[in-house]
């Protein structure tokens, strides 16, 4: 090892992989990752990867003489979220998207080659991942693959860089899937998709200063700030804010569909194409908050919540007696536990033999529950309360601000993000239990799930654990914490806030990128700190930011309250 990242990889044969928190000591590296990602189909992702840095570097320089081609754009986001850990496992999937990758890269090299001659000049020299050509079939791509490791440079540029760049392009896949559901969702920037083009553009140059990199990843950390706005505005937009709602945690009888992901757009039009079938239909995971919008909840046939967060899907799947919709991460080995006949998958998800639907025709997935029992009876009703995002929040700002005022209120806690397998996961369980009553806890996420079941009281009628929504929610908690500083007339770091950050993927990344381009500081991250920031990074990340290890949840909480040394 040198720094935390291995130089023992065997290049070329094996695979490299550290982009999630459940990756093995030294990185993913050989035959398969613990998500069950094969060494072939990591390989493909790496060479996507820059197929994808490639086709930025002309599309950036075409933007810069004024040339743009939206289908080239809008290929983007979609293309880097197939990437992120647990979406997608079919390697005849990968290989048929480098082809389309390739033929968008020549589309974006006539452009910026046309937009030359155009205006008289000279086409730069372009680096190697513009001009790299891998093949076409499955077996030359895999050949190909150890140029496009993601530790091809480590002995020259070193463990730091190499984690750096590991950084920003793990910051910029999670933005760029946020960015997808918001293109699925109706809404995306020009801006937005040439920032897009310009981060892999800059990776596509070989990066080497640390001061730059770092300068490029709190960049990445504003766009994906801009990205989760505009991600907000179109889901406010299309189904209004979400409210405070009794969610059912408990099925009902009859015939069902199970949505997971993240897809609120997928999960609409899976309402709308079983309304007055009697089939029920719920949610999973991160679509949990889908319960609390007005144009979601408005179908009775939304019937609740099923299971938990992701790495329970394997036993809950397999236990839920109709079909199973998969939108978007976090997908899990769907054969061993016998349910992969009746799971289907769309968008950027992928799993060779699973049924994958395009176009929002979901007549297979109705088909599917109809041939299955559903459930016999209804379970005795259990519900959890959700739908504290922004607007909720702000209308009863002028109460918190009074209940904090008169010391109701003592402190707000953050915590929230992704959940795991790993049982380091226990400690924001073990933290959210141990928070003094007079203490308010915002959460998002799949973390959530590690204790919006407990029961941990209100504050003068205000639940006490307020869940603002899915990870990319994290702009509803900024937008919250930076209203009660301006109301408060201090800076976010000032209010007695403190955050506890669980990530696991790469969308984590992106919202941490977020949160430290904002400028917040003392975030405990957690349960293990990404492998790619090596001991120098995250001396310079704890020099700036106070950015730290979760430790003991009991000793972490008395250092947020300030009752340690
Ligand atoms: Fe390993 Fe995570 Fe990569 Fe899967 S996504 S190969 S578990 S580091
Ligand atoms: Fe969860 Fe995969 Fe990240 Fe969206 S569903 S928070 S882990």
């Amino acid at each position: 090892m040198r720094g935390k990242i291995a130089v023992e990889t065997r290049r070329g044969h094996f695979m490299f992989c550290i982009q999630c928190e459940q990756t093995k000591p030294g990185g993913c590296q050989v035959r398969a990752g613990n998500c069950g990602k094969t060494e072939a189909t990591a390989n493909l992702q790496d060479v996507l990867i820059m197929v994808l840095q490639g086709i930025s570097t002309y599309a950036d320089r075409a933007r810069r003489l004024g040339a743009v081609d939206p289908a080239v754009d809008s290929f983007m986001p979609g293309a880097y979220f197939t990437t992120l850990t647990n979406v997608n496992f079919d390697d005849d999937f990968f290989v048929g998207l480098i082809g389309q990758a390739l033929a968008m890269r020549d589309g974006a090299r006539r452009l910026y080659e046309t937009a030359c001659r155009d205006r008289g000049l000279t086409a730069d020299s372009v680096p190697a991942a513009a001009r790299w050509q891998p093949g076409a079939t499955r077996e030359e791509l895999l050949l190909a693959a150890p140029m496009a490791s993601l530790v091809k440079d480590l002995d020259r540029v070193g463990p730091t860089v190499t984690g750096l760049r590991e950084l920003l392009l793990y910051g910029l896949k999670g933005c760029a899937a946020y960015a997808e559901h918001a293109r699925i969702a109706g809404r995306m920037r020009d801006d937005i998709l040439a920032r897009i083009h310009g981060v892999g553009a800059f990776l596509a140059s070989g990066p080497t200063d640390v001061g730059e990199l770092t300068e490029q990843a709190m960049q990445l950390g504003a766009l994906n700030h801009d990205v989760m706005a505009l991600l907000d505005e179109a889901h406010t937009t299309r189904f209004g804010h979400p409210e405070p709602t009794q969610v059912r945690m408990s099925p009902r009888r009859g015939r069902c569909i199970l949505v997971s992901g993240h897809d609120l757009v997928e999960l609409e039009a899976i309402l709308e194409q079983t309304q007055g079938m009697g089939i029920n239909v719920y949610t999973h995971g991160e679509l949990l908050p889908a319960n609390t919008y007005p144009g979601l909840k408005a179908y009775p046939h939304l019937a609740g919540n099923y299971g938990h967060a992701w790495q329970d899907q394997q036993r809950e799947f397999a236990a839920f007696p109709g079909a199973i919709l998969m939108t978007s991460n976090c997908l899990i080995d769907p054969e061993t536990r016998g349910y992969a006949d009746r799971l289907f998958t769309c968008g950027p998800v992928g799993w060779k033999g699973v049924r994958h639907l395009d176009d929002r025709d979901f007549s297979a997935v109705v088909t599917r529950a109809l041939e299955l029992p559903g459930f016999t009876e209804d379970a005795p009703e259990k519900t959890i309360m959700a739908g504290f995002a922004r607007n909720t929040v702000m209308g009863v700002a002028g109460t918190l601000l009074e209940m904090i005022g008169r010391g109701d209120v003592g402190h707000i806690f953050l915590i929230g993000g992704c959940d795991g397998a790993r049982l380091g996961r226990n400690y924001f369980h073990d933290l959210a239990m141990e928070t003094p009553k007079d203490s308010l806890i915002l959460t998002l996420g799949c973390g959530k799930f590690r204790f919006n079941g407990e029961d941990l009281g209100d504050i003068g009628g205000i639940p006490r654990v307020l869940d603002m929504g899915q990870c990319n929610d994290a702009y509803s908690a900024i937008q919250v914490a930076l209203a009660l500083s301006k109301a408060l007339d201090c800076s976010v770091n000032d209010l007695p806030l403190s955050l506890a950050i669980s990530w696991f993927e790469q969308k984590a990344t992106a919202v941490l990128l977020t949160l430290l381009y904002l400028g917040v500081r003392n975030i405990h991250l957690g349960p293990t700190l990404p492998t790619y920031l090596t001991p120098e990074v995250m001396a310079l990340l704890q020099d700036k930011f106070a950015l730290q290890p979760t430790g003991i949840a009991r000793d972490d909480l008395q250092r947020m309250l300030g009752h340690a040394a």
